[in-house]
C-alpha cells in the first residue's frame, strides 16, 4: 500500500476522544474479594458480599489523585455476580447483605468528579445456567448490557474480556459479537468497545510490557474477537499475568502490513495491575508495584502511543487499601511534577524542512486545529534554550487526525561543541515520551529520519529533570 493510502487511515471521533483520556483505572471487585480467589466458579453465595465500609467517593478520589481520567468497573466478572440491580438474575448485590446498587453509586461518584465511567462485563459467565445455550445466553447477555448501558449515564468503555476457562470439554458459547456491538452503538454511540471489540486493541499481555514500536494502523485481522479470545487467559494461574508473547512485537511496520487484506485504526491499551493479582488479597498488601515501576509503565504506555489501564482492587471492607491509596497519590504527584515545566515556549525553534514560516509556534499549543507540518519525509528540528538545562523528558506528539506517520527518529544533544545522538526511537503516534535522565544541555535536536508522507506534529514539550520520589 502506498503512503498516501496508509495515511488515510485515521481514528474515529470516539477513538480520538478515548486516546486523549490517556490513563484510567480498572477496578476488580466481586465475590472473589471475599473468597481470596482470582476466578470464582459461580457457586458463591451472595451472602458473602458484604463490603461494610464501601464508599464510591473514596475510590474516585484515589483514582483522581493518580491523574487518571476514567474508571472501568468489573460489573460482572467470570463468576456471574452482578454489582448492579440486574433484573435478569438473583445473583446480584441486591441479594447480598450489601443490598445496594454498587454500579449506580460508582457511576454517580465518577460523574460528580468528572471521571469517565466504563463497564467490564465478562462474556464468560460461570453462574448463568444459560451459558453455552447459544441464543438463550446471548439474549440474557444483551439484556444485561442493555441495563448497564441505559441506567448509568454516559459510558466511555465497554470492556469485553476474552478469558474463558471452560477448556476443551467445557461449555461452548458462540458469542454473537455483532449483535452486542450493534446494541452498544445504538445505546452508547460514544463508547469504545475494547479487547474483544472493534475500537481499542488489547496490547496482548497483562504484565505491563509495551512494544518498542506501537502502531495504531494495523491489519484488520488483529480485530478478530475469536482470535483475541484464544490468546486470552484460559486457566486461573499467576503465570499468565506475567507472560509476554514476543511473536506479536511488530503489528504495524511496512513489512507487517505488506500482506494485510485491509488496514484499520486500532490503537493499543496496556492493562496491568498495581498488585500481582487483579483482585484484592490480604497477602498482597505489601506486594504493590513500586513508584518507579509504575512511572516506567506509564512512560512506556502513555508515552508509547497506547492508553494505560491500571487496575486497583478494593479490599474486603469496600475501600481501596491505604498502601494503594498512597502509591496512587505518589504517582499522580510525580506525573504532575515531571511535566509541569515545559521549556519549549522559551526556546528558539528551527527546522530545516518546514512548510510555513510561522507554524512552528503551533508546537507549543498542543492543539489539533493547528499543527506543524514538515515539508518532506525527513526533518531536523532544533530547540535552543536560553541557558543550559538539566532535562527530564521530551514529549513529541503527532496530529493523529492525519494518521500515524513517523517511523523512525533520533534525539541528539549538544555537548562539547557538537551534537551527539542519545536516543533512537521508532514510532511517535499520539504521544512519545522519551526519558532524558537528567542530561544537561542548551540545545536539543529531534531528527525524523523515516516517515509515511510528511510528518504532522501537534506538540513538543521538554521538561526539567525531577527525581522520582524526591
Ligand atoms: C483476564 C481475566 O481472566 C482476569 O481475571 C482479569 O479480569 C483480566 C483483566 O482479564 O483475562
Amino acid at each position: 500500500m502506498d503512503d498516501k493510502k496508509l495515511t488515510e487511515i485515521v481514528p474515529t471521533p470516539r477513538q480520538f476522544r478515548f486516546q486523549q483520556l490517556e490513563f484510567y483505572a480498572f477496578i476488580h471487585f466481586t465475590v472473589n474479594t471475599f473468597t481470596d480467589k482470582e476466578w470464582g466458579d459461580g457457586t458463591e453465595s451472595p451472602d458473602i458480599f458484604d463490603p461494610v465500609m464501601f464508599d464510591a467517593k473514596q475510590w474516585v478520589s484515589a483514582v483522581k489523585s493518580a491523574g487518571m481520567r476514567g474508571l472501568i468497573l468489573t460489573c460482572k466478572h467470570h463468576d456471574g455476580f452482578c454489582l448492579w440491580d440486574c433484573k435478569l438474575t438473583d445473583h446480584t448485590v441486591m441479594h447480598s447483605p450489601f443490598g445496594r446498587d454498587l454500579v449506580l453509586e460508582v457511576s454517580k461518584a465518577c460523574k460528580e468528579e468528572g471521571i469517565a465511567f466504563g463497564v467490564y462485563l465478562s462474556p464468560w459467565d460461570r453462574n448463568s445456567s444459560l451459558y453455552g445455550r447459544g441464543k438463550e445466553y446471548d439474549d440474557f447477555f444483551i439484556g444485561q448490557l442493555s441495563e448497564l448501558l441505559t441506567a448509568y449515564g454516559e459510558i466511555f468503555s465497554v470492556w469485553f474480556d476474552g478469558a474463558c476457562g471452560e477448556g476443551p470439554n467445557g461449555k461452548k458459547q458462540y458469542y454473537d459479537w455483532e449483535r452486542y456491538y450493534a446494541l452498544i452503538r445504538r445505546l452508547q454511540p460514544n463508547a469504545c468497545i475494547s479487547v474483544c471489540g472493534p475500537d481499542i486493541r488489547w496490547c496482548g499481555n497483562e504484565a505491563g510490557h509495551t512494544r518498542k514500536a506501537e502502531w495504531s494502523v494495523v491489519p484488520i485481522s488483529t480485530r478478530d474477537s475469536e482470535k483475541i479470545a484464544e490468546k486470552s487467559q484460559q486457566e486461573d494461574n499467576t503465570e499468565f499475568r506475567r507472560r509476554i508473547d514476543v511473536r506479536d512485537e511488530d503489528l504495524g511496520s511496512r513489512t507487517a502490513l505488506a500482506n494485510a487484506d485491509e488496514l484499520i485504526w486500532y490503537p493499543a491499551e496496556v492493562n496491568t495491575s498495581i498488585r500481582p493479582g487483579w483482585f484484592w488479597h490480604e497477602s498482597e498488601n505489601d506486594k504493590l508495584r513500586t513508584l518507579k515501576e509504575l512511572v516506567d509503565i506509564y512512560i512506556r504506555a502513555v508515552g508509547g502511543n497506547a492508553t494505560f489501564l491500571l487496575n486497583i482492587p478494593p479490599a474486603r471492607n469496600g475501600l481501596i487499601h491505604d498502601n494503594d491509596v498512597h502509591r496512587l497519590a505518589e504517582l499522580g504527584e510525580y506525573i504532575k511534577k515531571a511535566f509541569s515545566e515545559n521549556l519549549v515556549p522559551q526556546a528558539k525553534l528551527a527546522c530545516n524542512s518546514k512548510t510555513k514560516d510561522d507554524d512552528m509556534e503551533n508546537l507549543v499549543k498542543d492543539s489539533y486545529d493547528s499543527s506543524f507540518e514538515v515539508s518532506s519525509g525527513k526533518a531536523d528540528i532544533l530547540i535552543e534554550f536560553p541557558k543550559e538545562e538539566k532535562l527530564g523528558y521530551i514529549i513529541i506528539k503527532e496530529n493523529i487526525l492525519k494518521s500515524q506517520r513517523v517511523e523512525n527518529f533520533a534525539i541528539d544533544i549538544f555537548e562539547n561543541g557538537e551534537f551527539s545522538e542519545i536516543y533512537r526511537g521508532t514510532t511517535i503516534g499520539y504521544k512519545r515520551i522519551v526519558p532524558l535522565n537528567g542530561v544537561e544541555t542548551d540545545r536539543i535536536q529531534i531528527r525524523i529520519t523515516d516517515s509515511r508522507l510528511n510528518p504532522v506534529l501537534s506538540f513538543i514539550g521538554i521538561y526539567r529533570y525531577k527525581q522520582i520520589g524526591g
